[in-house]
C-alpha cells in the first residue's frame, strides 16, 4: 500500500491557513471579552508581564506559522527538507534564548519590586497580619497594640476550645492579639499589608485574584509577603493548592474598608 502525496498542495495550504485565521480571530476575541478582575492593590505589574508574555507568546505564535505556511506554499508537492542549515538552527536558538532570558530577567526584577514592599520612610508601618491556614479554613491574626504576637504551640491547637492556631493564652504578648472569625480578613484601604503565611497541616495557598497574590502556605515555614490593598471592598480568598476533600470549602473573604473606619469594623467583626 501506497500513501499518495495530496495532488493539490495548495489545499492543504489554505486549510492550513483557514485553521490559523480562525484560531488567531478566536484568541483576540477571548481576549478581548475576558479579562483579569480589576485590580484591587499596588500589583500592576503582574499585569504587565502577563500582557508582555502574551504579546511575546503571540508574535511568536504567528510568526511559526506564517513559516509554515509559506513552506507549504512553495513546496506543495515534494517534500525537499534541507538536513541541516547550521546558521538557521544557531540564529533561531539564540534568538529563543534570548527572549526566554529577557522575560526570566524581568520577572525577577518584579518579583524583586513587589518582594521589596513599600520605600517610602514617610509612610505609615505596614499592618502585620498573621494568615494560618488549616484543613479546611483560614485563620487570621493581628498582633494588637504592643505589635507582638503571642507565643503559640500546635499543642495547644484545640477545635472545640475555638483555638485553632494554638495560641499560648499564658503569655502576656498573646493577651491584646486580636484572632478574627474564621475565613473574614478586615484590612484598611492604602495601608501597606505584611503577611505572615503559615499552615497547621498540609500545603494550602493564599489567593486572592484581586490583589495579584497567590502564595503557598507550607507546613513548618513561615513566609511574608506585602501588598497594598488600593480598593475598599469585599474580595474572595480562595485555596488555590487542592488540599484534601473539603478543599472546595476553603474560601474566604478579605474586607477592605477606609482607613478611618478600619478599628471599628474590626472590633465589630471581632465580637
Ligand atoms: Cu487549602
Amino acid at each position: 500500500m501506497s500513501f499518495e502525496a495530496p495532488k493539490n498542495g495548495g489545499a492543504l495550504a489554505r486549510l492550513f491557513a483557514f485553521l490559523t485565521a480562525a484560531f488567531v480571530a478566536w484568541s483576540a476575541y477571548a481576549l478581548a471579552t475576558s479579562s483579569l478582575p480589576p485590580l484591587a492593590a499596588n500589583r500592576g505589574r503582574i499585569d504587565s508581564a502577563i500582557a508582555l508574555n502574551l504579546v511575546i507568546s503571540g508574535i511568536v505564535f504567528l510568526g511559526a506559522h506564517v513559516a509554515l505556511l509559506l513552506v507549504l506554499l512553495r513546496r506543495p508537492r515534494e517534500a525537499r527538507i534541507p538536513h541541516e542549515n547550521a546558521r538557521v538552527e544557531m540564529l533561531w536558538t539564540a534568538l529563543t534564548a534570548i527572549v526566554l532570558v529577557a522575560l526570566l530577567v524581568n520577572s525577577e526584577l518584579d518579583s524583586r519590586a513587589l518582594a521589596g514592599g513599600s520605600t517610602d520612610p514617610g509612610a505609615e508601618p505596614p499592618v502585620v497580619v498573621e494568615v494560618v491556614a488549616q484543613q479546611f479554613a483560614w485563620n487570621f491574626r493581628l498582633p494588637g497594640e504592643d505589635g507582638i504576637f503571642g507565643r503559640t504551640d500546635p499543642r495547644l491547637v484545640d477545635q472545640a476550645e475555638l483555638n485553632f492556631i494554638g495560641l499560648d493564652r499564658k503569655d502576656p504578648a498573646a493577651e491584646d492579639d486580636i484572632i478574627l472569625p474564621q475565613g473574614l480578613l478586615v484590612l484598611p484601604e492604602g495601608r501597606e499589608v505584611r503577611v505572615r503565611l503559615r499552615s497547621l497541616d498540609v500545603i494550602h495557598s493564599f489567593f486572592v485574584a484581586p490583589f495579584r497574590v497567590k502564595r503557598d502556605a507550607m507546613p513548618g515555614i513561615a513566609t511574608e509577603f506585602t501588598f497594598t490593598p488600593t480598593l475598599s471592598g469585599r474580595f474572595e480568598l480562595a485555596c488555590a493548592e487542592h488540599c484534601g476533600l473539603g478543599h472546595y470549602r476553603m474560601r474566604g473573604m478579605v474586607e477592605v474598608v477606609p482607613k478611618a473606619d478600619w478599628a471599628a469594623r474590626l472590633k465589630e467583626a471581632v465580637q
